[in-house]
């Protein structure tokens, strides 16, 4: 397969900068949570981005943005790019951004050569697809393929918006997500360019990740009630501490996630609330998220069981009461070994290239829910993500990109 794609790092290094500066300054690294006006303001110039290479733009029910370039043949299920440009609090510039601009730099580059592909073509920016305020991830993706119940669009983040408005608010249309989702045999293929966000990559000196499997995230939201009371007059023996009872519950979840499983897992606690909060009061009430993961479900029900005897025996030696709810789950997905060679072989002719799974979830995960999915790695500097370090050379990036380009036109030679 000959090669039609350019390495464009500047072009590459002009576009992430330009959403780099799209951020809440007052939080330490790069924020743009979805639904604020940074979102907004990116959502605006990527849109007129896509317009100007020629893309049909428009935003889906679930609030996506979404540009289309027809192809030679309407009656092929199109193909179909992604990613997300929300971030993390304190986030980097990387995560999620490449996947969306790699789709941009491609329109571009195929509009320069007049490729018309067989497919059409789609290229996303799926909405919050980082855990939102709402304790829902990969949102705007659930909702393009009705995985997005009537209980989630009911949720309320902390400030009492629903869900239900703030797709309004983007532009979606909540009451049309399920006639209008994607069903399966709607979508050819679907393809994501992310960056690694771990070591493997740099450590074994590759230049790309063909990615063999993605894991599954179960999320809970725990919440521990005590008894708040004066830190001073009351005994030690007296106490229902809410706070030391979560922080044994939590040190426990470390435990259970370093035993060993079937698969690889991990078990992370990464938000808490403690109530009242006051440094002379007994903490009465405490609320935690905690998030399982791995390509084993199995090991992840182990985990959880684990962790549900734990929280028994925290209730009887301290004296509090746990409560549980499922915030989110994703399922693990194991790429197609047919997609997997197709990408190799294209990557082999761009960089060095492995084979590795995902630790981190991606919409990628949703949309298999309705059509093959296929991703490639690039390398993070020092394995960093979710942090302002988070890094990759605007040549990685570029090189990222040609090799999602020719991977494109294989997949649209190859799926006639
Ligand atoms: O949390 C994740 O795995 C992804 O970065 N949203
Ligand atoms: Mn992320
Ligand atoms: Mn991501």
């Amino acid at each position: 397969m000959e090669k039609y794609f350019y390495l464009n790092d500047q072009g590459i290094k002009k576009d992430i900068e330009t959403l780099s500066k799209m951020i809440d300054e007052k939080v330490d690294g790069y924020t743009r949570r979805p639904f604020t006006k940074w979102y907004e303001q990116s959502r605006k110039w990527l849109a007129n981005e896509m317009e100007k290479c020629g893309l049909e733009v428009q935003i889906d029910a679930s609030s996506n943005l979404i540009g289309k370039i027809e192809g030679k043949n309407k009656d092929l299920p199109p193909l179909m790019i992604g990613s997300h440009t929300d971030t993390v609090a304190g986030g980097g510039r990387f995560d999620g951004i490449i996947g969306v601009l790699a789709g941009l730099e491609i329109a571009r580059q195929l509009k320069e050569k007049n490729i018309i592909l067989n497919h059409t073509l789609l290229i996303v920016d799926f909405t919050a697809e980082e855990p939102s305020e709402f304790g829902i991830s990969t949102l705007g993706s659930r909702g393009m393929v009705d995985n997005l119940p009537v209980e989630m669009l009911k949720r309320k983040d902390p400030n009492g918006l629903e869900l239900y408005d703030a797709i309004i608010g983007a532009g979606g249309r909540p009451e049309e997500i399920s006639e209008t989702a994607l069903r399966n045999g709607d979508i050819s293929l679907y393809l994501e360019l992310h960056i690694e966000q771990g070591p493997v990559l740099e450590q074994t000196s590759n230049d790309l990740g063909i990615v063999t499997g993605i894991v599954g995230i179960q999320r809970y939201r725990i919440e521990v009630k005590g008894q708040p009371n004066h830190a001073g007059t009351t005994p030690m023996n007296m106490r229902f501490d809410a706070l030391t009872a979560a922080s044994e519950l939590i040190l426990a979840i470390e435990k259970i996630a370093n035993l060993s499983y079937e698969e690889q897992v991990v078990g992370t606690v990464g938000r808490l609330f403690n109530e009242p909060n006051g440094s002379n009061v007994i903490p009465g009430k405490v609320i935690f998220d905690v998030e399982l993961r791995s390509l084993s479900i199995n090991a992840m029900k182990k985990m959880f069981g684990l962790i549900m005897e734990k929280t028994r025996v925290v209730e009887n030696d301290r004296r509090v009461s746990f409560s549980i709810d499922k915030l989110s789950h994703s399922e693990p997905i194991l790429i197609e070994k047919e997609i997997i060679k197709g990408i190799e072989g294209v990557c082999n002719k761009v960089g060095k290239t492995i084979r590795l799974p995902s630790g981190a979830g991606h919409d990628a995960n949703q949309i298999a829910r309705i059509a093959p999915i296929g991703m490639i790695f690039i390398p993070s500097k020092d394995g960093k993500s979710h942090c302002p370090e988070e890094w990759s050379e605007y040549n990685q990036v570029a090189i990222g990109v040609v090799a999602l380009g020719n991977a494109l036109l294989y997949f649209d030679e190859k799926f006639l």
